[in-house]
């Protein structure tokens, strides 16, 4: 449960992830004590809700600004361009990826600032990472610009935290599922489609092949995570780069046929692209025992109740009189 008394700054507020954070954030802390922010005015709710900022991370001034207008004593930094838009803009991923957070890790030394969050992913493992039961501690050696700059962005966070008591937090997220916001450049985002898909056509063409493995999540855990691990008692944070955080581990093919158990007629064809390679290089599962250990993570969701629910909500979403 939140105090009340933080003062709470989204950054990203927009995206797929911070859509639902903010919101989440609004109902424990009151909307008023959550200022949202993002590159465009938003198009959905949260932000109307609430307060709403027009920020471009890369500009410190006005992050700085922001920070003593508001005393904002939290940050949640999500902005970020994710795998497969990085591999189209490389050098700007990098430089919002990484410089971003450095703006937000410095405003966070000097100012007001007691906790950043900042998600990580899977995507800072590599090709040589053991892929079953991926550890916390492994090898690392990411192939794409995106996880290349979280990986570079651990490293940042955990400097911070030693040299200079920077108290940030950060989970290394699987593919995230939701349905109500479309997704945002990943390589995991046909899992996000598919759902879309079956409910406004009867048929998905993925850009992965049938047998797939990658971790995902649904986005009710994913928000879960995130307040559960800013929530936590500082001694019992360990990992000051990203916390490993596992939930669901499915192909294209056994998603289709969880989908095939509430819409019999739905049909699944595979034309693998450049992400094939991209979700290739990356972990099937995860071992999050330090994440269980340290703050309690504990995932609620499955492969059939996260389909059932996204299904139900989809179709409501298409036909209030029918659900
Ligand atoms: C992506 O696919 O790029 C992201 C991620 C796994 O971080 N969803």
């Amino acid at each position: 449960m939140g105090t009340g008394t933080e003062k709470i700054l989204v950054i990203g507020a927009n995206g797929q992830l911070g859509t639902e954070l903010t919101e989440a954030l609004r109902r424990t802390n009151g909307s008023h004590n959550v200022v949202a922010s993002d590159l465009q005015l938003p198009t959905h709710a949260a932000g109307e809700e609430g307060p709403f900022e027009v920020l471009n991370v890369l500009d410190s001034g006005k992050l700085g600004e922001l920070l003593s207008r508001y005393k904002i004593t939290q940050i949640y930094h999500l902005a970020a361009l994710l795998s497969a838009t990085g591999e189209k803009k490389p050098k700007l991923a990098w430089d919002l990826n990484v410089n971003g957070l450095l703006n937000v890790l410095d405003a966070a030394r000097e100012g007001g600032v007691r906790k950043v969050f900042w998600p990580s992913t899977i995507a800072v493992f590599g090709p040589n990472t053991p892929r079953q039961h991926t550890p916390q501690h492994t090898i690392m050696d990411p192939t794409t610009i995106y996880g290349i700059s979280k990986l570079a962005g651990e490293r940042w966070c955990e400097y911070y935290f030693t040299k200079y008591g920077v108290d940030v937090r950060g989970l290394r997220y699987p593919g995230l599922i939701s349905y109500k916001q479309p997704p945002g450049g990943g390589t995991t985002d046909y899992a996000v489609d598919i759902y879309q898909q079956a409910v406004e056509t009867g048929s998905y063409q993925c850009y992965l092949s049938e047998n797939t493995y990658l971790p995902m999540m649904y986005m009710p855990d994913a928000v879960q995570a995130a307040l559960q691990l800013m929530e936590a008692d500082a001694g019992k944070i360990t990992i000051r780069s990203s916390y490993n955080i596992g939930a669901i581990s499915f192909s294209p093919e056994e998603v289709a046929s969880e989908i095939k158990k509430h819409l019999p007629e739905f049909r699944i064809g595979y034309q693998p692209d450049f992400r094939q390679q991209i979700a290739d290089s990356w972990p099937q599962s995860i071992d999050d025992s330090v994440a269980r250990r340290d703050w309690g993570w504990q995932p609620q969701y499955d492969l059939p109740s996260m389909t059932k629910d996204i299904l139900t909500n989809l179709k409501r979403k298409k036909n209030p009189a029918l659900v």
